[in-house]
This record gives structure tokens, C-alpha cells and sequence, in this order.
């Protein structure tokens, strides 16, 4: 092997095993930098007869070139090594599952309520929404349940530590029938002249509030109260009404229905409405299902109605015990836990 040859042999074993591409410069210009063997050589032509000069320059020039291949050689190995070192340090496993987003789904108790609305509205019966926070009068004192009355004490009421515009207590409502009476006022104020004047049918689902709490009761709760006020609608038109809202609820025409002497102060008479199913799971067992009346003279005032000419009743029922019966849930607490196991079974 000639001198030549050596040289090129010995630039590839430094390229070959220059670790980094830093390193790989560094060897490089041990050969082909400024004061590099190659360079040297070249440097060296310079004394030499012109006919050696041209033969000993194209032997340099071609073992410069073969130095040159080999440093690009292995600068592309050396990139590859690293392109390939951060593909794996990169890596994607994509056999890991993603991350989940939960779907999200109605609450039993949405789903009742929703259930409830379709039927009244099937039946005519407007749906309205409104305050959680009601003064004094709204819940107690339209309701036929005067300051200082020991029925206002039965219901456990929340009151806030919070006065409205006017500086009245405000409570949070223990019965949706505060919005029965926003809804009669504006429509007894919008219908104000009309003769006779168009029907009140609404039905008023929501939260409600008192301070009770065991198996069976929660301090928050929901009620779907009703109302329809006319000329002269009675417990007939209610009881049907009634019955057939328990028909199309429970998909069954197998129940008995009975009206049970009650006492409420907003309805004059009052009633408890009981179902009881003629086969299933509960057949013969009596279930109270809502409570209901004809609206007291004084309630029917405080709509801006006059009692002598507009004549009705009123229900309420509760959709958190509706969905229970429907579905079989035996503790109500289960109802306002939040756990997912429970809920995820309603979707
Ligand atoms: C019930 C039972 C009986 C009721 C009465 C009224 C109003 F506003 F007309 F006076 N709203 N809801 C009522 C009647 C509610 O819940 C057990």
C-alpha cells in the first residue's frame, strides 16, 4: 500500500469511529483543513519539476476525493444514527387507548320531568320556569298562608341571610306555586278586558327547597305543581285530567284512582290523589302520588282574578318519587348522590 493509500486509510478509521459530528470536523481537519495532511502535501507540489508536479497532484487530488467521499460517508451515518435515536426517544405507542371524554347523559329525574311536560303539553297545559329565591309573600302570604299561620313553620323553610330591592326576607321556595302565581298575574294582566277570558293551564316543574333530610327526604327536591283555571272547572275535569297524565306516565290503563280528604291552605276542598296499580311489581298497594284542590277564593285573588268567575284546581306532585316508582329505585338519596355508577344505568 502506498503513502497515499495509508493516508486515505487512516482518514477513514478516524471518520469511522468519530463519535459525534463534532468529533467528525475535528478529524476532518486533521486531513483537509488549513494545515491538514492533505493540505500539506498539496503545499508540498510546489518544489517539484512541472511533468512530477502534474503526475503527483492527480494522485493527490484523487486520495483527496476518495477522503472527501468517505467524510460525507460518514457524516450521513451519522445523521441517520441521530435521526433515528430521536425517532425512538419520540416514539408513539399507538396501541395505548385515547384519553376518554365522557358522554354525558339526562338525569333520571331530568328525564321524569321532561316525560311530564310532554304529557300536560299533549294535553294543552303551558310549561313555565322561574325564581329558586322568592320573598315572603310569593311563597307564603298569595298562597293563603298568612304571617304568623303555624302551616307557614310546617314546611321548614330556608330562609337566606338576603333582602330584595324592596328590603323583604327572600327564602329559597319550599313548593313551585310561587310561579303559578307570577304566571296567573300575567296572564290575569295580559287578558285584562277579554271576556270570557282565556284558560290558565300550566304545569310548573322545578327545585324546591326545605330543611329535611333522611332516606326519604332530601333538602332539595323537585315538585311539578299544576294548574288550570277557568269558568268552572271542577274534580272531574282533574280527576281526568289526573288520570289520564297516569295512564300515558306509567303506559298502563291497569290502576284504580281515589281522591283522599286533605288539607292544604291554598285549596278548598283538598285532596290527596292515590294510585294503585292492578298488576306489576306494586299491584295493591295504595301509592300517594300528589296532593290537589280547588284553589282557595283568596289564592285566585292574588292571581288579579276574581274568584266569583274564574274557578279551578290546582296539583302538585313530586317527579323525584314519579321517577323512583317508574324506575324502581327504593332510596332517594341515590337520586342526588352524583355517582356515576347509579346515573349511568338511565342512559
Ligand atoms: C300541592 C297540593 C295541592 C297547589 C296549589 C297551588 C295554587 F297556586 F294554586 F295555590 N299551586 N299548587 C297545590 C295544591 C300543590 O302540592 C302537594
Amino acid at each position: 500500500m502506498n503513502e497515499l493509500d495509508q493516508l486515505v486509510s487512516s482518514a477513514q478509521a478516524d471518520f469511522d469511529v468519530a463519535p459525534t459530528p463534532a468529533e467528525l470536523e475535528n478529524a476532518k481537519a486533521r486531513y483537509l483543513g488549513k494545515s491538514g495532511r492533505v493540505t500539506e502535501l498539496l503545499k508540498a507540489l510546489g518544489a517539484l519539476p512541472f511533468e512530477a508536479k502534474k503526475a503527483r497532484g492527480a494522485e493527490i487530488n484523487q486520495a483527496k476525493a476518495r477522503i472527501e467521499a468517505a467524510l460525507q460517508a460518514r457524516r450521513e451515518a451519522l445523521a441517520e444514527a441521530e435521526l433515528q435515536a430521536q425517532l425512538r426517544a419520540e416514539a408513539l405507542d399507538v396501541t395505548l387507548p385515547g384519553r376518554q371524554r365522557g358522554i354525558g347523559g339526562l338525569h333520571p329525574v331530568s328525564r321524569t320531568i321532561e316525560r311530564i311536560e310532554a304529557i300536560f303539553a299533549s294535553m294543552g297545559f303551558d310549561v313555565a320556569e322561574g325564581p329558586e329565591i322568592e320573598t315572603d309573600w310569593m311563597s307564603f302570604t298569595a298562597l293563603n298562608n298568612p304571617e304568623n299561620h303555624p302551616a307557614r313553620s310546617m314546611q321548614d323553610t330556608f330562609y337566606v341571610d338576603l333582602k330584595d330591592e324592596q328590603g323583604r326576607w327572600l327564602n329559597l321556595r319550599p313548593h313551585t306555586s310561587p310561579m303559578q302565581v307570577r304566571y296567573a298575574r300575567a296572564h290575569a294582566a295580559r287578558c285584562a278586558g277579554m271576556d270570557p277570558m282565556p284558560e290558565i293551564r300550566v304545569i310548573a316543574p322545578g327545585r324546591t327547597y326545605r330543611v329535611d333530610s333522611d332516606a326519604t327526604h332530601s333538602p332539595m327536591f323537585h315538585q311539578c305543581e299544576g294548574l288550570w283555571i277557568g269558568q268552572n272547572i271542577s274534580f272531574k275535569d282533574l280527576k281526568f285530567v289526573f288520570s289520564d297524565f297516569v295512564r300515558q306516565f306509567f303506559e298502563t290503563d291497569d290502576f284504580d284512582v281515589r281522591f283522599r280528604p286533605s288539607f292544604f291552605p291554598f285549596t278548598e276542598p283538598s285532596a290527596e290523589i292515590d294510585i294503585a296499580f292492578r298488576s306489576g311489581p306494586l299491584a295493591g298497594r295504595w301509592l300517594e302520588v300528589a296532593g290537589s284542590g280547588q284553589v282557595h277564593p283568596n289564592v285566585v285573588r292574588n292571581y288579579g282574578l276574581d274568584p266569583e268567575q274564574h274557578i279551578g284546581f290546582a296539583f302538585g306532585m313530586g317527579p323525584d318519587r314519579l321517577a323512583m316508582l317508574r324506575y324502581g329505585i327504593d332510596d332517594l338519596r341515590l337520586m342526588f348522590d352524583g355517582d356515576l355508577r347509579f346515573l349511568q344505568q338511565f342512559n
